[in-house]
């Protein structure tokens, strides 16, 4: 795909932020002749009714007010560059992946991704997604169903594998989960996979067991290959704002969470969570999710999504 494609959609996906939120910066830019106080205070509430949050909208909010002084910005056409400047700065912690690259780190062979969240939050359209864009760059890869739990789980997977034309390792229901986690890095390693994607179940009968039975499959994959998983993706419904800095609080607490994916961008308004999530937790956004097709998975990128959130379509 090309990147203009892939930027088009990520602005369609942000369409619903753009519109209810940044529309609101854009109407305030164009009723006002100068910088003042009053117009300060009205980006603020803009901010906070944006779902940035307080903290990251009172950060924003500082940074700009010290840069209007002195930078000596005066026209409210400059506030909106000034705005994208420090929401991209709070970003920064996501690192700059260009947002048409999906790439895996040379080493470590396999690369163990394990991916854990909600119920229902998208974990296993994400491993669809994110399985494709792989196999499509030429890695070979494997998923496994350790999500054991729900009865339709296996057909799910399964489904997405065979879209995406890789490989899949699973149990009846009822397995046990990190079994299956298990063997499906042993059979990665045998075939030389590039890559393998375990699919955790998102409920359990209490939350207790479901962080344990979590640690209990990375104690496991690391028991197979010392140091894996790799990578800790916590999958995110971005539709449930504030909410979801809850839940990245739950699960750091059981396992270390070394990435995050927000999926469901393209349905909501509440986009401006990303800046909260990024400023508080200072854990990368590494993904996002802008529709429910299999090429709705992108990188993220810091920059493209700032001027997606800021650009009419
Ligand atoms: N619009 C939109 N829908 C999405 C996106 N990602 C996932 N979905 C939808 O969200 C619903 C739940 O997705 P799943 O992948 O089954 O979620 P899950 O976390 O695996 O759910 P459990 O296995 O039950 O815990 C599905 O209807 C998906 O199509 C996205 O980026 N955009
Ligand atoms: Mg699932």
């Amino acid at each position: 795909m090309f990147l203009s494609d892939t930027f088009k959609k990520l602005k369609a996906g942000l369409a619903k932020t753009r519109d209810t939120l940044f529309s609101k910066v854009t109407q305030l830019v164009g009723s006002k002749s100068a910088i003042d106080d009053e117009m300060l205070e009205r980006l603020e509430e803009i901010l906070i009714a944006g779902d940035v949050g307080v903290d990251t909208t009172m950060k924003i909010l500082d940074n700009i007010k010290r840069r209007v002084k002195q930078e000596r910005y005066e026209s409210p056409e400059q506030l909106t560059g000034l705005l994208k400047d420090e929401i991209a700065n709070v970003l920064h912690v996501n690192g700059d992946a260009p947002v048409a690259e999906i790439k895996l780190p040379a080493e470590p062979k396999p690369y163990v991704i394990m991916v854990v969240g909600v119920n229902g939050v998208g974990k296993t359209t994400t491993i669809g997604k994110l399985a494709y864009n792989y196999q499509i760059a030429g890695y070979r890869v494997v998923v496994g169903a350790a999500d054991t739990f729900r009865a339709a789980a296996n057909e799910q997977l399964e489904i997405w594998a065979k879209r995406a034309g890789v490989e899949i390792i699973q149990q009846p229901q009822g397995a046990d989960p990190a079994a299956v986690a298990f063997d499906s890095l042993s059979s990665a390693i045998s075939k030389n996979a590039d890559v393998v994607i375990i699919d955790t179940a998102g409920r359990l009968h209490t939350k207790v067991n479901l962080m344990e039975e979590l640690k209990k499959i990375k104690r496991v994959l690391d028991k197979r290959m010392p140091g894996a998983p790799h990578e800790v993706l916590l999958v995110l419904d971005a539709s449930t704002g504030q909410n979801a800095l809850q839940q990245v609080k739950q699960f750091t607490n059981a396992v270390e969470v070394t990435g995050l994916v927000l999926t469901k961008l393209d349905g909501t308004a509440k986009g401006g969570i990303v800046i909260a999530i990024s400023n508080e937790l200072k854990i990368p956004v590494k993904f996002i999710g802008v529709g429910e097709q299999i090429d709705d998975l992108q990188a993220f990128d810091r920059r493209a999504f700032v001027d997606a959130l800021f650009e009419q379509a």
